[in-house]
């Protein structure tokens, strides 16, 4: 019998407080509005962002339904949705793009001005209840849920052959990591290049950095354990910044006669973000921010850094268009151009999800795909 049209009742993993564990509730998703999308979701994964909320780094309002890496089936569309049909394999998207707005139509910028209200549906309203208590959205995705609603300009079509419980990882970690390399960076070949922060976006930048031709990739973690998978994916160099005494800059600056010419901060701290510019070459080294920093905080650098020739950029989603490169880094991904099978460490079923975030805490994960 057809679901179209109607109240889904469904499970769901609801964050009621921060610091608390996810909470496996029975919640209500409306049917999609005009120019929205329902999805059954098939699978996602767990990113250190859906975290940084539940520690209070990242702001978004509660109670919500997190997640934001995820892949499913369009279960049925609202009026006037064209990008998509029932049935139709799909990845929700956390950067939309509308195609219109100004950023959309900029050669290079991918973050869509349609401003969504955080929390909800692009109307302002949401299709989560709870308990009689109306659910928060996030990120225009929320895939920790067997059903989520999304807006159209927020989800793209993939390919009908791609497997989801490994795809759901282009819907953030591995566009977010490979995009900072080769897009936003635009590492060159012969290049000398250092990662920190060595989880799932962290070695998708590695995993980018060595498709542009990069010569020395440096990895740096505070964790060890992350260093095989990260000489795997293509690290020529681990180091630890709590193995010297002096700062890591420095170390970095040594080994690299100098500096590097590409940085990446893949962690979300100021401290780190600091060291990653401060250990680019003058003249020429490039920095780039990929980490999410905690909520309403300033980092102060000395400018001479900047004035001396250092460039420091930053990008959500690797700096990818969304709608557009999705589908392509699906397409790429089934035609072996890159791996994901090294990134995904455990798999579990959605009920499991605290256990999923246990092990992020760890440091024993990369990704954990939940599936449905
Ligand atoms: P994950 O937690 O898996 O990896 C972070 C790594 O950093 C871990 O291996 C830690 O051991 C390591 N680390 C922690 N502290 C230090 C330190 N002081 N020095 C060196 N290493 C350290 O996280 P992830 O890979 O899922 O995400 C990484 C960051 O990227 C995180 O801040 C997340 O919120 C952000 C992000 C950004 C975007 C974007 O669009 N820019 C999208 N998704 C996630
Ligand atoms: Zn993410």
């Amino acid at each position: 019998m057809s679901t179209a049209g109607k109240v889904i009742k469904c499970k769901a993993a609801v964050l009621w407080e921060q610091k608390k564990p996810f909470s496996i509730e029975e919640v209500e998703v409306a049917a999609p509005k005009a120019y929205e999308v329902r999805i059954k979701m098939v699978a996602t994964g767990i990113c250190r962002s859906d975290d940084h909320v539940v520690t209070g780094h990242l702001f978004t309002p509660l109670p919500v339904i997190l997640g934001h890496e995820g892949a499913g089936i369009v279960e049925s569309i609202g009026e006037g949705v064209t990008a998509v049909k029932p049935g139709d394999k799909v990845i929700p998207l956390f950067i939309p793009q509308c195609g219109k707005c100004t950023i959309c139509k900029h050669p290079e910028a991918n973050l869509c001005s349609p401003k969504v209200h955080p929390g909800t549906m692009q109307d302002g309203t949401t299709r989560f209840t709870c308990r009689g208590k109306p659910i928060h959205h996030f990120a225009s995705t929320s895939t920790f849920s067997e059903y989520t609603v999304v807006d159209e300009i927020s989800i793209v079509k993939i390919d009908a052959a791609a497997p989801l419980e490994k795809v759901c990882l282009i819907g953030c970690g591995f566009p977010t990591g490979y995009g900072s390399a080769v897009k936003v960076a635009k590492v060159t070949p012969g290049s000398t290049c250092a990662v920190f922060g060595l989880g799932g976006v962290g070695l998708s930048v590695i995993i980018g950095c060595k498709a542009a031709g990069a010569a020395r990739i440096i990895g740096v973690d505070i964790n060890k354990g992350k260093f095989a998978k990260a000489k795997e994916l293509g690290a020529t160099e681990c180091i630890n910044p709590e193995d010297f005494q002096k700062p890591i800059h420095e170390v970095l600056m040594e080994m690299s006669g100098g500096g590097v010419d590409f940085s990446f901060e893949v962690i979300g701290r100021l401290d780190t973000m600091a060291e990653a510019l401060s250990c680019c070459h003058e003249a020429y080294g490039v920095s780039v921010i990929v980490g999410v920093p905690p909520v309403s905080q300033n980092l102060s650098v000395d400018p001479m850094l900047l004035l001396t020739g250092r460039t420091w950029k930053g990008a959500l989603f690797g700096g990818f268009k969304s709608k557009d490169s999705v589908p392509k880094l699906v397409a790429d991904f089934m035609a072996n151009k890159f791996p994901l099978d090294p990134l995904i460490t455990h798999v579990l079923r959605f009920e499991k999800i605290n256990e999923g975030f246990d092990l992020l805490r760890s440091g024993k994960s990369i990704r954990t795909v939940l599936t449905f």
